[in-house]
């Protein structure tokens, strides 16, 4: 397989609204970024994934834009965003920008026009039917509640909104949208841009009338078109988000031939904690098996065939070491924990703000304190629909979206350092001893695990291009070894927060060398290999 630079890379995902705030307008801002650099050099990361900072009435926080080429006034200008790049550049740091072509907003000029009239040239840019028995076209439904269809008086059609009613989907059948969009790509790609991850990407086949939304039948055509307009040849990393892919999709996205993209996010351990058929908010606890079946499996099969990502959070996703792992008394054991095992994988790793200091889910006080939309509408259907509020409520403090975007945690100042005004969402208040500044005093600190991570994959090529193999342990360890040729590494971790004999079978005999681990002296001998809670160990040998 051909050797690529972003498969030795790490991305630092930024969600700039909470990232930090320049000018104490209580939102963060691109001057907040360009302000970080320095930290994010530290840690070692090479990419930057930005969240949307383009023009945007943020209804969904800037998924939701309205002007491809243009800033979002509280982010800043695009003199700012020339900055930033230039700025990262200089320290060797590329800058991927969320490609949000799945929808525009309601506010953009194209929908603005086509909502007009039947005739205005923009009408065919979105999806647009008649009223079926004087209702909607089908009982599609919008992953934000509700139908997918909205009624637009002025011209008597639907329109279809896969997401909120300020999102409409952009009609990818109409060769006019793929060229305006192949130009809009091409003008980021000609500023100096790392390359883009792509929202719902796996959605721009839809077909509607036949309910098909992920995976339709034009999808690959379309990214084939995309690849050979625009980025192709170019050497940049290019990301799909693909909530529905198997194995045979992802191959097909991230073919090694390069004719589509570099590799996407599935979620297929994300929805382990869920119950089966039903929604996140429908919860059940995660069962350590099936994670390792699943990581497993995505592990070995896209092996020689595509490029995995690794990851455990993401703007939408709650806070790992909340989820997973413990974040009361283990949460700086657990949260290394899960950073081991993850960046012990093959594939190319991804961190979010906050993740890197251990950052938790928050519980705030009234459903008036939450700010996401996918929340906010989902409490009001299931009150609706006469769920118990405090059972509404255990499912938004456990999945809510809003548990990944509470202010990044800088120091133990008012607002966590964060802002100088009042924030837009609330700050968790653990932010006093759990910040950024704390972390860097300290050698031992979940950031330093991270930075260490980061750096062995630098150097290992086994930690890049070795093969897995899940290893037989005791039921409440995780561990797997990867082989590149002569060189071997094991990681074995304690998932739980009880002392455990690890019974691994399959290094007998081996001479293990600990790279790193979160305890001191941890054992190196799998016949007596005793874990403290959530130990975890990186070996070679
Ligand atoms: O997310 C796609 C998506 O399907 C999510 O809404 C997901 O189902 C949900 O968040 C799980 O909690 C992308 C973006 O990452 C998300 O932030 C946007 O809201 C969405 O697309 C629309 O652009
Ligand atoms: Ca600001």
């Amino acid at each position: 397989m051909k050797q690529n630079w972003w498969h030795r890379s790490v991305v630092y995902q930024i969600y700039p609204r909470s990232f930090y705030d320049t000018n104490g307008d209580g939102i963060g801002d691109l001057r907040g970024i360009i302000k970080k650099l320095d930290y994010l050099s530290l840690l070692g990361i090479d990419v930057i994934w930005l969240s949307p900072v383009y023009k945007s009435p943020n209804d969904d926080n800037g998924y939701d834009i309205s002007d491809y080429r243009d800033i979002m006034d509280e982010f800043g200008t695009m003199q700012d965003m020339d900055e930033l790049l230039a700025e990262a550049g200089r320290k060797g740091i590329r800058i991927l920008m969320d490609l949000v072509v799945n929808h525009t907003s309601d506010e953009h000029a194209w929908f603005v026009e086509a909502r007009q009239s039947k005739n205005s040239r923009y009408r065919d840019y979105y999806i647009w039917r008649d009223p079926v028995d004087g209702g909607e076209p089908n009982d599609l439904r919008s992953t934000f509640s509700g139908s997918a269809w909205q009624f637009d008086p002025q011209t008597g059609q639907y329109y279809l909104h896969l997401f909120s009613r300020k999102q409409p989907d952009l009609n990818w059948e109409n060769p006019n949208v793929r060229r305006e969009i192949w130009e809009m790509m091409n003008f980021w790609i000609d500023k100096g841009i790392g390359g883009f991850r792509m929202d719902v990407v796996e959605l721009l086949g839809k077909d509607p009338d036949k309910k098909i939304k992920e995976n339709g039948p034009k999808l690959h055509e379309y990214l084939k078109e995309m690849n050979r307009r625009t980025f192709g040849g170019k050497d940049l990393l290019t990301v799909g988000e693909c909530w529905c892919a198997g194995i045979p999709e992802a191959a097909e996205y991230s073919n090694p031939d390069g004719s589509e993209l570099s590799m996407i996010f599935q979620f297929e351990h994300i929805g382990l904690d869920q119950q089966p058929g039903k929604e996140k908010w429908d919860l059940k606890p995660l069962e350590l098996d099936d994670l390792k079946r699943v990581m497993t499996k995505w592990q070995t099969e896209l092996e020689g065939k595509g490029w995995n990502s690794l990851f455990w959070n993401n703007h939408d996703l709650p806070r790992i070491v909340s989820r997973f792992g413990d974040d009361g008394r283990y949460r700086t054991e657990s949260a290394k924990m899960l950073a081991t095992l993850l960046h012990g994988m093959k594939g190319t790793p991804y961190i979010y703000q906050g993740e890197e200091i251990g950052m938790t889910n928050i519980r705030m006080g009234s459903i008036k304190d939450y700010r996401d939309i996918e929340t906010l509408n989902m409490y009001r259907e299931r009150l609706g629909q006469g769920y118990d509020p405090k059972e509404i409520m255990r499912s938004i403090y456990a999945k809510g979206r809003d548990n990944a975007r509470t202010p990044m945690q800088w120091d133990d100042t008012e607002y966590a350092g964060f802002t100088t005004g009042t924030p837009w969402i609330a700050v968790n208040p653990n932010y006093q001893t759990i910040n950024a500044a704390r972390a860097l005093e300290d050698p031992d600190s979940i950031f330093f695990h991270y930075q260490k991570l980061i750096r062995l994959r630098k150097e290992n090529d086994c930690m890049v291009y070795g093969s897995y193999r899940l290893l037989e342990s005791d039921p409440d360890v995780y561990a797997y070894t990867r082989t590149y040729g002569d060189s071997h590494l094991a990681v074995i971790c304690n998932f739980y927060g009880r002392t455990v004999d690890a019974a691994v079978k399959g290094l007998e005999g081996e001479t293990l060398r600990i790279l790193l681990s979160n305890y001191e002296q941890s054992p190196a001998d799998t016949a007596h290999m005793t874990l403290r809670p959530y130990e975890a160990v990186l070996y070679e040998y």
